[in-house]
Formats: C-alpha cells, sequence, structure tokens
C-alpha cells in the first residue's frame, strides 16, 4: 500500500501541475484577448463627476453627492486620485457641485458651473416628483491643477442643475439647459463664459431648448451636435428632443432624423468615435422617460461629414441598457462597459469592445464591480480606464474604483515616446522620437465626465508624413473645431496596435 501511495503521489502532482499550467495560459491568453479588470481602491466617496487634469491627476467631485444628510450637514466633497501612487487627497469645496456642469478651459483649467441649491423629495407616487425634486446653483468655479485649489468666477445669468458646458474653438463656453433656482427649466437659457474676463453673458439669440444633460459634440464646422441623448428633467417636446446640428452664432438648427427608438434617450451614451477626422457619433443604448423599467440595446451611428447626415442603426450591444460608460481608446476602439437594465437597479458586469473598422462588437473581460446612475468612466495616461461611482436605488452608493487593462496591454512589448513636444501650434508639422516603428499617432483630449455626458473626449490623428531611425514626422491639424486648444494625451501606436503611454501636449 505504501508503496503504491508512494508511486502515486509524484503523478498526482504532476498533473495538479500540468492543470494549473494549462488554467495559467488559458488565462493569459483570455487576458491578451479581453483584457482585465481590478478594483484598485476604495475613494469612500460619493464621486458624480471625474475628470482627467493635465497633471495626470483626477478630480472626483461628489459636492453632496445625492445625500440629503450630505446636504443639511454641508459636507461638500471633492478629491484628487493620483492613479500613479493610487493616493487621495481631500480638496475643499466652497459649493455642493452634486450636478453641475463642466468642459476644460484652453489652458487646461477646468470650468464647473451650477449645483445643487436644495434637495426637494417628493413622496415617491407624487405626479410632481420629477418636475420638482432639485433647484439649480448660478455658481462657477474653476478647478487651478497647478494650485489644487477652486477659484471662484463671475456667477452664471441662470441657476443650473443637471446642466451641459461646452467649449468652443475660440475658448468661449457655452452652458445650456439646467433647472434653475425654482427646479424649472428656462427655456432658451444659453450663455456664454468669458476665459479672459471670467465672467458669464446671456446668449438671447441662441433660443434653443434642451431637456436636461443634452449631449453636445463640437464638430469640425463649429456647430453643436445634439445626439438626442438626455437625463430625466426639463421639457418633453419632440422639438426639444430632436437630435441637430445647432448653429452657435445664428441659431439655426438642422435636424438629423433617423434615430432608431427615439423615445429610448434617456440615459443613453454618445461618442464622438475616433479618429475625430472621420466625423462619426455613435449612440448608445438608453431608456424610456423617468424611472420607466424600459431600456434598449440599439446603437445608432452617423456620418456628421455628409452635408445631409442621417443616423443608421449600429450593431446591438450585448444587452438592452441605460447608462453605458464608453470610452475612446489609443487603437481607435471603443470600450463599452457596464450600466443598468432597469432605471437605477442593473448591476449589468459585462463589457464589449466596438471597432470602428468592422463596424462590430467583441466581448471584453467582465468588470467586478456594476455600475449605473452616477458613474465615470476616464481614458488614463497610461492606456488603462478608470471607473467610478454607482448609485443604485436599493443599494448603497458604490465607491470601489475598478481599472480595466485593455487587451493591447497583454500584446508585447510597448512603443515609447522618446521626445515630444510639450506645446504645439495648430497647422504646424512636428517630430517625435520613439522606440519602434509607429503605426498611428493620435492626441486623446481627457474626459469630463457625469451623467453619460462627456463633452470633451475626442480623439484626433495626426497624419504620419515620414518615419525614420525612430524619428517619425507628424502633421497637427489646422481645424480648431476638429482640435479644440487645450491639453492632450499624445500616444503612438506600434504596428500590432500597442499604444505607448501618453505624453502631455499643449494644443494652442
Ligand atoms: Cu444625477
Amino acid at each position: 500500500m505504501t508503496v503504491l501511495v508512494a508511486g502515486c503521489a509524484p503523478l498526482y502532482s504532476g498533473w495538479i501541475a500540468s492543470r494549473y499550467e494549462e488554467w495559467r495560459h488559458n488565462r493569459l491568453s483570455y487576458t491578451r484577448d479581453h483584457g482585465h479588470w481590478d478594483v484598485v481602491a476604495d475613494s469612500h466617496s460619493r464621486t458624480v463627476h471625474a475628470a482627467l487634469l493635465r497633471t495626470g491627476k483626477i478630480i472626483l467631485m461628489a459636492g453632496s453627492g445625492n445625500s440629503q444628510d450630505n446636504f443639511d450637514a454641508k459636507q461638500f466633497e471633492t478629491l484628487l486620485w493620483d492613479p500613479t501612487e493610487n493616493s487621495f487627497t481631500k480638496i475643499y469645496t466652497p459649493w455642493d457641485v452634486f450636478c453641475a456642469g463642466h468642459s476644460f478651459l484652453p489652458n487646461g483649467n477646468l470650468l464647473i458651473a451650477g449645483g445643487t441649491k436644495k434637495y426637494l423629495i417628493l413622496p415617491e407616487k407624487s405626479p410632481d416628483r420629477k418636475r420638482r425634486e432639485f433647484q439649480g446653483l448660478q455658481d462657477s468655479y474653476i478647478f487651478n491643477p497647478d494650485t489644487n485649489s477652486y477659484e471662484k468666477t463671475g456667477s452664471m445669468e441662470h441657476a443650473r442643475w443637471y446642466p451641459t458646458l461646452i467649449t468652443l474653438a475660440n475658448g468661449t463656453v457655452a452652458a445650456t439647459s439646467g433647472l434653475n433656482e425654482n427646479g424649472d427649466i428656462d427655456p432658451g437659457n444659453t450663455e456664454f463664459f468669458n476665459q479672459d474676463t471670467r465672467t458669464w453673458t446671456d446668449q438671447p439669440v441662441l433660443h434653443k431648448e434642451f431637456p436636461t444633460y443634452p449631449s453636445l459634440l463640437l464638430t469640425a464646422d463649429g456647430r453643436l451636435f445634439f445626439s438626442g441623448a438626455n437625463q430625466a428633467f426639463g421639457p418633453k417636446s419632440s422639438e426639444a428632443r430632436q437630435s441637430g446640428l445647432w448653429n452657435m452664432t445664428t441659431n439655426a438648427f438642422q435636424p438629423v432624423t433617423g434615430l432608431p427608438e427615439p423615445q429610448m434617450n434617456e440615459t443613453a451614451g454618445t461618442v464622438l468615435l475616433a479618429p475625430a477626422q472621420d466625423q462619426k457619433v455613435m449612440f448608445l443604448g438608453g431608456g424610456g422617460l423617468n424611472d420607466s423599467p424600459v431600456s434598449t440595446n440599439r446603437t445608432a451611428i452617423v456620418d456628421l461629414n455628409d452635408q445631409q447626415p442621417v443616423w443608421k442603426r449600429g450593431p446591438d450591444l450585448e444587452q438592452a441598457k441605460r447608462y453605458p460608460g464608453a470610452v475612446v481608446l489609443p487603437d481607435d476602439t471603443l470600450l463599452v462597459s457596464g450600466g443598468s437594465a432597469r432605471y437605477r437597479d442593473g448591476n449589468i458586469r459585462t463589457a464589449e469592445i466596438y471597432h470602428p473598422t468592422t463596424n462590430t462588437f467583441t466581448p471584453a473581460a467582465p468588470p467586478h464591480v456594476g455600475r449605473d446612475y452616477h458613474s465615470s468612466y476616464l481614458l488614463l495616461p497610461d492606456g488603462r480606464v478608470a471607473v467610478f461611482g454607482s448609485d443604485p436605488v436599493y443599494n448603497s452608493f458604490d465607491t470601489r474604483v475598478e481599472v480595466y487593462s485593455p487587451a493591447y496591454l497583454y500584446r508585447g512589448e510597448r512603443p515609447v515616446i522618446r521626445s515630444a513636444p510639450q506645446a504645439v501650434v495648430s497647422g504646424s508639422i512636428v517630430t517625435l522620437s520613439v522606440s519602434q516603428s509607429i503605426s498611428k499617432v493620435r492626441l486623446i483630449r481627457p474626459g469630463a465626465y457625469t451623467h453619460v455626458t462627456d463633452t470633451e473626449q475626442r480623439s484626433v490623428a495626426l497624419p504620419i508624413i515620414r518615419q525614420t531611425d525612430g524619428m517619425v514626422e507628424v502633421s497637427v491639424p489646422q481645424n480648431p473645431n476638429l482640435l479644440p486648444p487645450d491639453w492632450y494625451m499624445l500616444f503612438v501606436d506600434n504596428g500590432a496596435d500597442v499604444p505607448s503611454v501618453a505624453s502631455w501636449v499643449h494644443v494652442t
């Protein structure tokens, strides 16, 4: 008997070892194809807004964070997260930034305007519930990444809760929509921020009505594109909800039709696909009005380079969802992750990658944490994606930070940018020194994300002119509507579509 056991043990452990090897191999090859998620930290803060700053740090703004207790205690939070050190710093927050709007100024400072004046939680079944839940603020601040502090600017002309802010090519910031100090929406309430005087001025000519948090993008001809995606409150008229192109001088609005299931535009995602030169916008998921339990797996794509652009249906998402996170990656693909099948009870723990060249989705590794309402997604300068916050109705706010490492991080040696200019001028030619032969060069504008809305994120191609002995000459597009002045992450991809770590570049 003893002899038999002694003979079997090495055989058995050999079998274990080979099974382990097989498991490890499968896991590695799975990661190489699908990427990998890690919960890296807990912010212990109800992050509703997140933006990547030119310092590489991330501002996480909660304000009262959808908590009446925090609001009553005047406990307004902002954290700075350093993804390299994985450390948090508290920032003094002088107002309730909860449900403000934000966009970057040409110097890379973040303008944040609006917020919460009052919580008015009415009984669940009240027909008024959605109309008057919250009231807005006129407060406006600049976050300065050099001093890591808020600087007060002139106040807005209109109080806003759930507004959208978007920076135009000349550095003017437009604010539109949002609930006023009475919890109503002022029709045609657009105003402009002047970065030199740091003041806001009403723009009565731009008399255009939108639902709250309208998804707006700056297009190559300078008009703003409204995808139709929005959040929960505001006018219900089909005119206010119509997708289209908005002229910021004349107020002319060219409807863009053909969006399938237009009654399902709430809590949907909108993203300008890479490269931005293609002017293709993707619409993802969404659901019915207010807390309707209905959601859709629809996607649609529109080519804004067409004179008469029309939405066309795209490939379906793996699951119907609200609040899909969508992040443009440096290899031109799009990560689509998380979301909620119903209003705010979803824990859709799946992710997929959209490939613009083939117009198809492929599965990505599933995240560990489900994300719905009040979640935020940002591309990091190292090519990973960080995800913050989630606010389900019947569960507590999820404050864990999870990071996705895309498949390209497991596909061999990454190219390195050995030298690149720190400042470039639109329309110029610049030379980069790189460690490998390069297939593409991209400038990716850092995201500023809230409520499935991010007016900033875009990936602009820098066409390669020539390439010899580790030197790459590229041209910087001239059009400031395509490449608005700001700080960008410069990525280079090798022939296997493996991106470098980004270097920061100021475009003027
Ligand atoms: Cu909200």
